[in-house]
């Protein structure tokens, strides 16, 4: 925000003003507050445009309507700014709330989807396909160029971090964020797109390891990605995919690493929603679906407690196709692939046996003859005994110092040890996925640079938040963290080269909420408990105050295979399955009936991730959603900003207000302000020394003159503006008074 003192509201100034509907609101000064260097009111006029909405959203009685307002919710507005709006955000007279939400909408209009701020790339899902956006001939008018010469563009960071990675033999890394929905995947598909592009080694050969790397996708998809209410193609799990280059800057090896697959997904869905994609890519395989006895996903319990099937403009049958393809560029052979499918396939039957209570008191049996279909299809997919998966639903083996001992277990927790049954072989089966990637594009140890390219979760707050979203939330401090730590040091490096003075500006960084979370709940400022509840709690993070749920966190942050699972899946005659099992065991430190929390390897997990790209040089992508419909050329400003706070960028900007914000190259500075000081500009001027004769003369010191650039401090050019509009007013009456004159 402005400094409230140095602001001037002089009458017909243009300004931004919040609003309840559009976040700010254009509007002008109709009288100055009392006090200018208290402004606690000032009478306002919103501008034609918003008076008509604020009448017709019932705000005002008549379209032309004055308000009084609260002075420091009043910003200046620059009437002068490009409708087309600048493509980077340091580039605005006004670097504040408003000025950058305006040109973000002004530039979505225009299908201007890319904008900068500074090195960050912010990018809003078009929803649509932008003709030739991302062809071939784009991908070579970025090659090469430097960065910022053309175009906001995804390609440009691509191309910025590959030059950055050759030149300087040091590593990279992009880190896509955004809410769900945002384009995060999107993104990154186009990033690697465009690095197989550069560092490919254009041999033609299908399995390259580019070809390979390309083709992780679709096949993570497949088994990853799920329909939510938010998106068709939502990613169910955080991906870090790392880029391996040679000394001649050709790709030479790739490495996957994953987070947090969503578990719960395989056996519950929500509403609207959908399981993972492969389960409707098998039922709708013709033939294979034949041979694993599948039908419609309406005969499976997995996947009909939704009633959604399909997804809009997606065949099934053709997407099968294509994973079976990505499996084969990715060097899965045949047989493995038959098991995979054959998985899936005994998870869809095991989510079919039902259960009865037995005869005797807490026990269960199988409900009917259909559910003993499923169950000897799924023992023979799962090349296990029909009997011996039976017992192990039904019973359970407790250890007790005289023995083991066999008890029953109801119907319920039949049902629910069921579940766990299949969400274990479901994840372990991703797990492998992923390390089958990697050994087969296979790892250059000898590579010293990479590009590390990262698709995770932005921060989440729901009106329920569980578990999940702590973990989620978590990593997005970590991440934030980061984050402004190299925005400060970009500052401090652009001020250190135009050599001023920067050593007293204050940096706020969010160390407290890490320690808070990582190390103990205790009391503390951004600790609540809400008074009604024993089980919620609620943290203040950077990106706003979320409450947690914790009644399922005990049952969620246990990570262990039940031991009758393990004996079963590791019985399997299905080499595939049994290997899936087997290794867990031959493994003490990863023993299975060793107690272990997912927060715990979520924790490690990121702690590594953050090692990574610390010795990484990082660019940040931010995806914004520009609506909650996903239709094109809608701009929601309310969530557009609330998504530029959470993923940092109003924080970006708030570290450069701190400091310098406005910074002008001395010509652009003498065009604007030049006409304050009329009887100098006739005279042979040198632009840095006339700079500072103009800000003298205005009594402004909070500035600096670096090498090349002025550098002003946040409100200085509102009394620049101010002053400049006196003139020019002046300047205009005195022509309209000659004119009358001469009429
Ligand atoms: P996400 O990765 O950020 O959500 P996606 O990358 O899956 O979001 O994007 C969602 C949808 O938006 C895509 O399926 C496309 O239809 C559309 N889209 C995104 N980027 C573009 C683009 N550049 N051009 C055209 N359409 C685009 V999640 O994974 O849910 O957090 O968990
Ligand atoms: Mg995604």
């Amino acid at each position: 925000m402005l400094d409230d003192a140095t602001m001037i509201f002089r009458p017909g100034t243009a300004v931004w003003v919040e609003h309840p509907d559009l976040a700010w609101a254009e509007a002008e000064v109709v009288s100055s507050p009392a006090t200018p260097s208290s402004p606690s009111s000032v009478n306002i006029v919103l501008s034609t445009g918003v008076k008509q909405t604020l009448w017709l959203v019932g705000l005002a009685n008549s379209p032309c309507e004055q308000a009084v307002v609260d002075g420091r919710k009043v910003l200046p507005r620059d009437t002068e700014a490009d409708l087309g709006g600048v493509d980077d955000m340091t580039k605005l007279v006004y670097l504040h709330e408003p000025g950058v939400l305006c040109n973000l909408a002004r530039r979505y209009t225009l299908n201007e989807i890319y904008t900068y701020t500074g090195r960050i790339l912010i990018a809003i899902n078009p929803f649509a396909k932008l003709p030739h956006m991302y062809d071939m001939h784009m991908m070579e008018q970025y090659r090469g160029v430097q960065f910022g010469e053309l175009s906001p563009h995804v390609f440009a960071v691509a191309d910025a971090s590959y030059r950055a990675m050759v030149s300087e033999n040091r590593s990279q890394s992009i880190l896509v964020s955004g809410e769900s929905g945002a384009g995060k995947t999107e993104t990154t598909k186009l990033i690697m797109r465009y690095l197989t592009f550069v560092g490919g080694r254009a041999t033609g050969d299908i399995r390259s390891v580019e070809q390979q790397v390309l083709e992780s996708n679709p096949l993570l998809e497949a088994f990853g990605n799920a329909r939510t209410v938010r998106n068709d193609n939502s990613s169910r799990f955080g991906k870090f995919v790392e880029i391996q280059f040679d000394k001649s800057g050709r790709i030479s090896g790739a490495a996957v690493r994953t987070y947090l697959l969503e578990r719960s997904r395989v056996v519950q869905i929500s509403e609207a929603e959908r399981n993972y994609h492969c389960f409707y890519q098998l039922c709708a395989s013709g033939q294979d679906a034949d041979k694993y006895k599948l039908a419609h996903p309406r005969n499976f319990n997995y996947l009909n407690q939704s009633h959604v099937y399909e997804l809009e403009g997606v065949s099934e049958a053709e997407q099968y196709l294509k994973t079976r393809r990505a499996m084969d560029i990715v060097g899965i052979c045949f047989s493995d692939q038959e098991a995979i499918f054959r998985t899936v396939a005994a998870t869809l039957h095991l989510g079919n046996i039902d259960f009865s209570p037995g005869k005797e008191f807490d026990s269960s049996v199988i409900k009917d003859e259909k559910c003993k279909f499923h169950l000897q299809m799924a023992a023979d997919l799962l090349m296990v005994d029909a009997s011996l998966l039976l017992s192990t639903l039904c019973y359970r083996t407790i250890k007790t110092p005289e023995g083991n001992i066999i008890k029953a277990v109801d119907s319920s927790a039949a049902i629910i040890g069921r579940d766990t049954l299949a969400k274990t072989v479901y994840a372990r089966l991703f797990d492998w996925l992923v390390d089958n990637i990697n050994k087969s594009i296979g790892q250059d140890m000898e590579s010293r640079s990479q590009i590390g390219v990262l698709d995770i979760y932005g921060f989440e707050c729901f009106k329920y938040n569980s578990f999940e979203q702590l973990c989620i939330n978590f990593a997005n401090e970590k991440l934030q963290q980061h984050f402004n730590k190299h925005v400060f040091k970009m500052e401090q490096e652009e001020y250190k080269m135009e050599e001023i003075n920067w050593s007293y500006i204050e940096f706020v960084d969010n160390q407290d909420i890490l320690d808070l979370i990582e190390k103990n709940l205790r009391a503390h400022p951004r600790l609540e408990k809400p008074k009604l509840s024993k089980t919620d709690f609620s943290l203040s993070h950077f990106a706003g105050k979320v409450t947690y749920q914790t009644d399922l966190f005990l049952e969620k942050n246990r990570d262990y295979v039940i031991a009758e699972h393990q004996n079963l899946l590791s019985s399997s005659k299905c080499s595939f399955l049994s290997g899936l099992f087997a290794s867990h065991q031959d493994d003490p430190s990863k023993s299975s009936y060793k107690f272990s929390s997912v927060a715990s390897r979520f924790k490690q997990q990121l702690q590594a991730l953050m090692e990574t790209l610390s010795s990484t040089e990082p660019h940040y992508i931010r995806c914004i959603k520009p609506n909650s419909l996903n239709h094109p050329q809608k701009f929601e400003n309310g969530s557009v900003l609330q998504q530029l706070r959470s993923g940092g960028v109003l924080e970006a900007i708030r570290i450069s207000l701190a400091g310098y914000p406005t910074r002008r190259t001395y010509s652009e500075f003498i065009n604007r302000f030049g006409l304050l000081v009329p009887e100098h500009m006739d005279e042979r001027f040198e632009e840095r020394s006339l700079t500072q004769r103009i800000l003298k003369q205005q009594n402004l010191a909070n500035f600096q003159l670096g090498r090349t650039k002025v550098f002003l401090r946040a409100g200085q050019i509102a009394v620049l503006d101010s002053r400049r509009g006196e003139i020019l007013d002046n300047a205009s009456r005195t022509v309209q008074g000659h004119f009358r004159t001469f009429i």
